[in-house]
């Protein structure tokens, strides 16, 4: 049922309106002149049938926030050109259709949520909206979007194949795309992300592209099976690639990450390429990444703010130009060629400030300094001392401590308390795995 073959043209198309600013800014004049008492909505209201939203076709204005549910089979709002607030259409369990093709705008959020048989909504005019989330859709098939401003989008739970069309937003302040289990293609023209960029759990074969991205705050990606970030220059806070089938990483362009940057459990990774980074503000973990053997790339990086933390099956490791780790450092590898003696070296000039100082080949566990007594605990602790005294980004094994000060942050974006708990668990998902 979900791979129904319907030429679903949008969820959201715009027919390029080409509203240039001045129409849209005349647009708000007319309607803060003077909203007729019907286009005001209150504090909300709740529409469960055509004849409700009908109400509303003489309002260029809705002020308020509109809830659409109930047993309508198909909706449409007529005429309407802005909503000052939110539309929300939650648990209409029969809608299987609706368009609202004349709004422009949507000062809060637009929020679709648990319609279980719809499989086109059109909003074939919007261009700017606060936050879109789209969350448990499973009969919707693709999404495509002119938006020229969003500042949030949430999409959770469908059954889209593809996400991309974003190709008119430069800018947003989180880009959240996970468990849509169909999913295969993502694709934005997005030049900056002010918070968080988040795919995971999208199934296991989702292809990504943000080839326009110049910076983000920060980035978690899993189960994903390609990754394209051509010019990505700054990851401001932290990035995570965690569980993801791509066998190469290239992200070349990058020169810094201001906090933690993982890159583990990738069981096809063979390949990293990051010949421009030099800097990582907080804990640099690479673990877990079962076929990657050379470990070549970093060779450009000069100070790691936080610990080091190398697990996994690499015979090469360089790390030639680095000159400071706040942190300890945990190197272990089952390659018994490995040679520990380059982090000895920087460990005995001062180099690795932490206490924590690790290096284990396959051969001998010959494990250098002072902590060698109870290595697997003292690997632990270590770790998490030494990344607690770095900046003030977490270790990957605090998740539970940060959570819930992350969701409530998310749930700061979304417009809706219903919602918040919803934002919340994602977040919490999500975080548990940085
Ligand atoms: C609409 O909902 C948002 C968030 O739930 C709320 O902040 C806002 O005050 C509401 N608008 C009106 C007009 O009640
Ligand atoms: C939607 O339905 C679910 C389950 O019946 C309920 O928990 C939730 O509160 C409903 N949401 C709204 C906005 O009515
Ligand atoms: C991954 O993306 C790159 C760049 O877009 C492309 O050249 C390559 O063919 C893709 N690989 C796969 C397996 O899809
Ligand atoms: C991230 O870094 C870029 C480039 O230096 C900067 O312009 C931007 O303001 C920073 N963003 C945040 C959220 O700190
Ligand atoms: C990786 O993802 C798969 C499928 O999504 C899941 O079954 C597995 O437990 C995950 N592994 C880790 C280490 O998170
Ligand atoms: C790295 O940075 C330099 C300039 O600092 C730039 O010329 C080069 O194209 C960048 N990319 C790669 C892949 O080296
Ligand atoms: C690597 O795998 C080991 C053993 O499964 C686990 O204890 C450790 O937490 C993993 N590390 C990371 C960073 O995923
Ligand atoms: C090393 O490779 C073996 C299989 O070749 C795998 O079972 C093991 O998990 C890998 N170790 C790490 C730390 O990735
Ligand atoms: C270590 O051994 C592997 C084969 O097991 C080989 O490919 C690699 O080149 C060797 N590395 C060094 C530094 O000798
Ligand atoms: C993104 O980075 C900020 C720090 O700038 C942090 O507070 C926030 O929790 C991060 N968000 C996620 C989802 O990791
Ligand atoms: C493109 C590239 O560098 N590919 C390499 C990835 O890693 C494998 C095994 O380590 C090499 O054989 C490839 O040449």
């Amino acid at each position: 049922m979900q791979f129904k073959s319907f030429s679903i043209a949008a969820l959201l198309a715009t027919s390029a309106l080409a509203a240039d600013s001045s129409s849209s800014s005349s647009s708000t004049k007319t309607s803060s002149t003077s909203i007729p008492s019907g286009c005001s909505l209150g504090s909300s209201a709740t529409a469960t049938a055509q004849s409700d939203l009908d109400e509303y076709s003489g309002c260029t204005t809705l002020v308020g926030n509109l809830t659409i549910s109930g047993v309508l089979g198909s909706g449409a709002i007529a005429n309407v050109q802005k909503i000052d607030g939110s539309l929300r259409i939650y648990n209409a369990t029969d809608l299987v259709t609706f368009s609202a093709d004349s709004i422009e705008e949507i000062t809060g959020s637009l929020e679709l949520q648990s319609l279980t048989v719809l499989t086109t909504a059109s909003f074939g005019a919007l261009e700017k909206v606060g936050t879109i989330s789209l969350i448990t859709l499973p009969a919707i098939s693709t999404f495509a979007t002119n938006l020229k401003s969003a500042s949030n989008i949430l999409i959770s739970d469908t059954s889209l194949e593809s996400i991309d069309g974003f190709s008119a937003l430069k800018t947003v302040d989180s880009f959240n795309i996970n468990n849509n289990r169909y999913l295969t293609s993502v694709k934005a023209s997005l030049s900056t992300v002010s918070n968080a960029l988040e795919l995971g759990f999208n199934g296991q074969n989702t292809a990504l592209s943000f080839d326009e991205l110049i910076w983000a705050n920060n980035i978690t990606l899993s189960s994903v099976s390609n990754v394209s970030f051509a010019k990505l220059q700054k990851v401001n806070a932290s990035m995570g690639f965690i569980n993801n089938t791509f066998t190469d990483l290239t992200v070349d362009e990058l020169e810094s990450v201001g906090q933690t940057f993982t890159i583990s459990s990738n069981d096809d990774l063979e390949n990293v390429s990051f010949q421009n980074l030099t800097t990582i503000g907080g804990g640099f973990v690479i673990a877990n990444n079962t076929n990657l053997k050379t470990i070549d790339t970093f060779s450009e990086v000069t100070t790691i703010g936080g610990a080091l933390n190398v697990i996994g099956n690499f015979t090469t490791l360089d790390l030639s130009s680095l000159k400071s780790v706040k942190g300890g450092a945990d190197i272990e590898t089952s390659a018994s060629n490995f040679s520990c003696d380059a982090l000895k070296k920087l460990q005995s000039k001062g180099a690795i400030q932490g206490d924590n100082f690790v290096c284990k080949n396959g051969a001998v566990s010959s494990s250098a300094s002072s902590s060698v007594s109870s290595s697997a605990s003292s690997t632990k602790s270590g770790s998490s001392k030494s990344s607690s005294a770095s900046s003030d980004d977490s270790s990957d094994s605090s998740s539970s401590s940060s959570s819930s000060s992350k969701s409530s942050g998310a749930a700061g974006i979304a417009y809706t308390i219903p919602q918040a708990s919803l934002f919340g668990l994602f977040a919490t998902v999500l975080s548990a795995l940085l």
